[in-house]
């Protein structure tokens, strides 16, 4: 476990020589190394490969200098430590090919079989290897986001399953709930004792929820996950996008540091979630497409908002997009250092 690096040390508020930076999705498509290993490997290939994990996982380190590394890997491949059947389709994303539409469909579930996934467990110790003194962070999704793509069967934008689920047949949603929260635990304490130094849970979807069910329906369960976690003793990272509403129940949940997404600002997060709380984010992604300067002028905002805040970490309000120049983003991350060290425009 790495506790000394400039990323750690701001998750736990400790004294730390410049802001910290890495990106959610920094390893993918819009690097050209990653482009090539996909032309030769399908995406759930490469997932597989305790080899190719640890290339792909440290390549942003090489390439960009971030602050932390995130294990190559997706939500979804714990899942088929479960029994689940999916597929991984380019333009499209995960693809379940028999959804749970009932309380009989979440029985057929198998429990966690983590020796089925071995092989990120695996990929986890040989990038850590590889990091050195570079912090790994793993990671999991949530139940809700991942309930979401098991009952949906793919991407959705109404949740109309899963939301249908959770009003008509709610002992079936709790037990679907349960039966992911009871993997994330374990599937996440794996990848701590393989040599994680942070975990992070990824709700992507939560915000598709009223505030009401979010905290009827979902909170019980993260603050659960969070409690079973709490002894690893390492930053717990939770994130979701369009959860402005969300944000103080999400900062009650036992999580040490929030992802916040693009729509709010940064400060007025920090103002809901008190002084405490680790906070990382929130650039727009869609700056780095439109370039260096559309780049810089959005960091140049939360930069200034975020001055002299100890428990900051510079990330986007989403994932890398595909078509972004990865120059603009090794640029970002030169940028972001020297104004943390320096304060205003850094150089
Ligand atoms: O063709 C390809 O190479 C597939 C593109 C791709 C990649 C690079 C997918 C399919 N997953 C991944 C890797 C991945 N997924 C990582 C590791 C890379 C890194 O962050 O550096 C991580 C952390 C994830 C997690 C993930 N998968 C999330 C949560 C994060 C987020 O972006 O919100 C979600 C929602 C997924 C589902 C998923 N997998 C892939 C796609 C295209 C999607 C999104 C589909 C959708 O919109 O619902």
């Amino acid at each position: 476990m790495v506790t000394n690096s400039r990323f750690i040390r701001a998750c736990r508020g400790e004294p730390h020589d410049t802001v910290p930076v890495w990106f959610m999705r920094q390893a993918g498509r819009y690097q050209p190394t990653y482009r090539a290993l996909r032309s030769r490997y399908r995406m759930l290939d490469l997932a597989r490969s305790p080899n190719l994990i640890r290339d792909v996982t440290i390549s942003p380190v090489r390439e960009l200098g971030v602050d932390a590394a995130i294990l190559f890997s997706d939500i979804m491949i714990p899942l088929t430590a479960m029994g689940v059947n999916f597929d991984i389709q380019e333009n499209v994303g995960p693809v379940v090919f028999e959804p749970i539409r009932g309380g009989a469909d979440v029985r057929r579930l198998s429990r966690f079989v983590p020796e089925l996934v071995d092989y990120v467990f695996e990929g986890v110790r040989l990038s850590v290897a590889a990091l050195e003194d570079v912090p790994l962070i793993g990671f999991s999704g949530a139940p809700f986001t991942l309930a979401s793509y098991l009952v949906e069967g793919g991407p959705s934008r109404t949740y109309r399953w899963t939301k249908d689920l959770l009003w008509n047949d709610r002992s079936a949603f709790d037990a679907l709930l349960e039966g992911l929260a009871e993997m994330v635990v374990q599937y996440l304490t794996l990848q701590a004792k393989a040599g994680a130094s942070a975990l992070q849970i990824f709700d992507s979807w939560v915000g598709a929820l009223s505030a009401e069910d979010y905290r009827e329906a979902v909170w019980p369960v993260m603050c659960r996950i969070f409690a079973k976690l709490q002894p690893l003793n390492m930053p717990l990272i939770y994130f979701g996008v369009g959860t402005q509403h969300l944000l103080e129940d999400m900062g009650s949940t036992g999580a040490t540091v929030i992802g916040v997404d693009w729509r709010i600002p940064m400060a007025h997060a920090r103002k809901l979630l008190g002084p405490q709380l680790a906070l990382m984010g929130n650039l727009d992604p869609q700056r780095l497409v439109s370039g260096r300067a559309a780049t810089r002028a959005g960091a140049h905002l939360i930069m200034k908002s975020m001055q002299n805040d100890t428990r900051y970490i510079f990330n986007l309000g989403h994932g890398v997009p595909k078509e972004t120049d990865p120059a603009v983003l090794k640029d970002l991350v030169r940028w972001i250092h020297a104004w943390g060290r320096q304060g205003d425009d850094g150089e």
